[in-house]
């Protein structure tokens, strides 16, 4: 059975149980909110439905279940290669099932089908100033494929609930499957002399994107791993949120994934792996251009603090220890290039700035997050234009969003709409005003 056999029937076994929990058990409570959510960002607030992955504040994040060393352990991977195949993770997310070898194959060939990206959307990158943000060149890519949506056309000529989940999957796959060259395109256009690398269809998604950038082996490898520790992180961070909101007005997968880039490219998310290279450049100008010393460093760390910015790569909205996606990029590593001065520089951050963060006393989470560690190994493959680290987040972002909202449509999630209230409002609700 294909990937999209097996996905409608998980889909057809899914149903009767979110159609009962509705409609018997619709009142249960998850919760309160309180004052401080309303205005704190709705922090915590369970309001979101996602099997696709979870987020234990302690743990870090189970994909399907699985931790980050049991995927990247069990699902299948090209031959020789450490990390594995992207399609063969899609085909996971999607279904909850680890894929055989041969139908992550299938899924390799698949995308292959769907790989070529439209000419008028070279020219529309070509068109923008070469030093626009690769961020909004890559949101300007994806929604400007929207033509392309087989999703939007479903619905033009007669929406069918049951049935929209197919468009949204199609839809899904063919963008997927072009991401790597709209990403490679907008890195050797901007960065390297406008000398982009033509596809390889003999490769699969990480070792074609490899190619396109023309970074040798193992940045393949290096790129599959990327791409599914940023794949997904639950329903509730903002490029997720934000992809699922618009989605839920019945959006396609192109405007509802370039909305979430543009969430992504913020500096409190996705942008931060861009803001920690920059921040730790400026360790090294400041410092006198070398390894600083742990006294300089923490001087720098407090300075920083001082000056009311935060550390970047550090804290989170849910975790409270260290991310694991982190940890897993450490192990690389530690393993890969123990001597790397870059690396020696972050783990020097990680084994000072949690003191510095807990006795500033405001950050809840004082450890790293996935961005503290990511743009080391870039670097360290040849990968400087760190302005470019989010378009790889984005591209693996991609992964899990798009999932996610094939099983919205699947599911009949409704259009998203939070209730607001006013100041006057928590103010009757504190007993401080009638
Ligand atoms: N450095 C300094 N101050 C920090 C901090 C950090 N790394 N992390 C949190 N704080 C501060 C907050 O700014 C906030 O200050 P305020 O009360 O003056 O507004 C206070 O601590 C409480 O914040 P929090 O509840 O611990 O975090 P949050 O849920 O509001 O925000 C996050 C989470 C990630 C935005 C925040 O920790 C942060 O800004 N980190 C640095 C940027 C970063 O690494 N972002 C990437 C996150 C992962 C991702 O999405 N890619």
């Amino acid at each position: 059975m294909g990937l999209k056999d097996v996905l409608k029937k998980k889909i057809d076994e899914h149903r009767p149980r979110i159609a009962k929990l509705t409609k018997e058990f619709g009142d249960v409570k998850l919760g309160e909110v309180t004052i401080g959510q309303a205005i704190g960002g709705a922090r915590s607030v369970k309001c979101l439905v996602t099997d696709i992955s979870y987020l234990d504040p302690v743990e870090g994040i189970r994909f399907r279940g699985l931790t980050i060393p049991e995927v990247m352990e069990k699902l299948p991977k090209p031959k020789g290669k450490d990390y594995p195949y992207v399609e063969g993770f899609w085909y996971f997310l999607l279904t909850g099932d680890v894929p055989t070898m041969a139908q992550a194959e299938e899924v390799v060939e698949d995308f292959k089908k769907r790989a070529q990206v439209p000419q008028y959307v070279i020219d529309v990158l070509r068109a923008m100033p070469r030093d626009t943000h690769p961020m909004t060149m890559l949101s300007a890519a994806v929604v400007a494929m929207q033509r392309e949506s087989k999703f939007a056309k479903f619905y033009a000529e007669g929406f069918n609930k049951m049935t929209a989940w197919e468009s949204m999957y199609e839809d899904s796959c063919d963008l997927l499957a072009k991401l790597p060259e709209i990403a490679a395109y907008i890195y050797r256009m901007k960065y390297k002399g406008d000398t982009p690398i033509a596809s390889d269809m003999s490769l699969d998604f990480g070792g074609n994107f490899a190619h396109m950038m023309g970074i040798p082996a193992p940045y393949d490898d290096v790129a599959r791993m990327y791409f599914v520790l940023h794949s997904d992180h639950e329903s509730g961070n903002v490029s997720a949120h934000t992809t699922h909101l618009v989605a839920s007005a019945l959006s396609d997968a192109y405007y509802s994934l370039s909305a979430g880039l543009n969430g992504l490219a913020g500096p409190l998310h996705g942008l931060a792996n861009q803001e920690v290279l920059g921040w730790i450049q400026d360790v090294y100008a400041k410092l006198g251009g070398k390894v600083p010393t742990k006294e300089d460093l923490k001087k720098f760390l407090w300075d920083t603090l001082n000056s009311g910015q935060v550390i970047p790569g550090y804290g989170h909205a849910v975790l409270r220890k260290t991310d694991p996606r982190y940890t897993s990029q450490r192990e690389y590593c530690q393993k890969y290039l123990p001597e790397d001065e870059l690396f020696k520089v972050v783990a020097m951050i990680y084994d000072v700035a949690p003191d510095i963060l807990m006795e500033h006393g405001k950050a809840k989470n004082p450890w790293p997050n996935v961005d503290a560690q990511s743009g080391v190994i870039q670097w360290f493959y040849g990968l400087r234009e760190y302005d470019f680290y989010t378009v790889l987040f984005g591209v693996g972002r991609a992964i899990g969003v798009l999932a996610n909202i094939t099983w919205d449509r699947a599911l009949g999630y409704p259009i998203e709409r939070p209730k607001s209230v006013t100041t006057d409002m928590l103010e009757a609700a504190a007993g401080i005003k009638k």
